[in-house]
């Protein structure tokens, strides 16, 4: 479809009004929010990811298209995320220490939120002392961990075997996700689960705490 072409390369040019105001266009013509997402707005982020690999954008503009990729899914997620349903697990959020990508782990965040569960989303940068005393707090079924970058998966086995040091491994499921991680990763470092995107780590989170 021509306008989800055209919302794409907003994103890619970073023009975040347009992307707002075709966002909305979409869903007044009456758009899947989902097909949105996947159609438009990731399609967008996917052509950046190959331009910035080859050279041919630089951060400013990477995040130019961030931004607007963040402002088309402020609009999206009311309408994605869950009524006021009962909760079917609890799972605390974060992208690991030293990595600052967090496009593809609130949107993870929030279909976990449209799937019923509720979601503590602590945000990027998160060292695995603060995944552990926010488990501590919070008690969640899942912690969710998401890394973008091969020099940052590491800290998904830190936080894994911190949960071991301090006894309480058995106490809840551990998932991983992120473009550079693969269900081999997850096996070798003890992981419950991996996911590939966000509609499947719904379906992880839900396997998982049947
Ligand atoms: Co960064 N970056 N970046 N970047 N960036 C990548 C990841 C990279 C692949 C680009 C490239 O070279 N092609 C590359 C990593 C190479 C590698 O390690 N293999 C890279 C690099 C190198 C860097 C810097 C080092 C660049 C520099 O400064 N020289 C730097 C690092 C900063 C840091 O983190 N310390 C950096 C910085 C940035 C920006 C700040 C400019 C910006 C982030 C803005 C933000 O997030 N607020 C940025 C961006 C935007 C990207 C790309 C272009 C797009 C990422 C994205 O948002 N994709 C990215 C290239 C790419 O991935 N194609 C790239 C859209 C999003 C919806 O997808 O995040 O994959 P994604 O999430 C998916 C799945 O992976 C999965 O579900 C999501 C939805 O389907 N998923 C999970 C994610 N988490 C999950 C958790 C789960 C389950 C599924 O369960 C727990």
């Amino acid at each position: 479809m021509a306008i989800y072409a055209e919302l794409a390369q907003s994103v890619i040019s970073g023009q975040r009004d347009k992307v707002r105001e075709l966002v909305s266009n979409l869903i007044a013509a009456g758009n899947s929010p989902l097909e949105i997402v996947n159609e438009g707005l990731i399609a967008g982020m996917d052509v950046v990811g190959v331009r910035f690999k080859a050279g041919d954008m630089f951060v400013p503009e990477v995040l130019m298209s961030a931004k607007s990729m963040t402002g088309g899914l402020e609009i999206l997620k009311p309408l994605i995320a869950a009524g006021d349903q009962k909760s079917n697990g609890r799972i605390l959020i974060g992208t690991v220490k030293g990595d600052l990508h967090d496009i593809g782990k609130n949107l993870v965040s929030m279909l976990m939120e449209s799937g019923g569960f509720e979601v503590i989303n602590m945000g990027v940068d998160i060292s695995s002392d603060d995944f552990i005393a926010a488990s501590a707090e919070h008690k969640p079924d899942i912690i969710a961990l998401s890394a973008l970058l091969t020099t940052t998966m590491p800290m998904m086995k830190d936080v894994i075997d911190l949960l071991t040091e301090k006894g309480l491994r058995d106490k809840v499921k551990v998932i991983v996700g992120g473009a550079p991680v693969s269900q081999e990763y997850a096996n070798m470092i003890g992981a419950d689960g991996y996911a590939p995107d966000a509609g499947s780590a719904v379906e992880l989170c839900r396997q998982l705490l049947a």
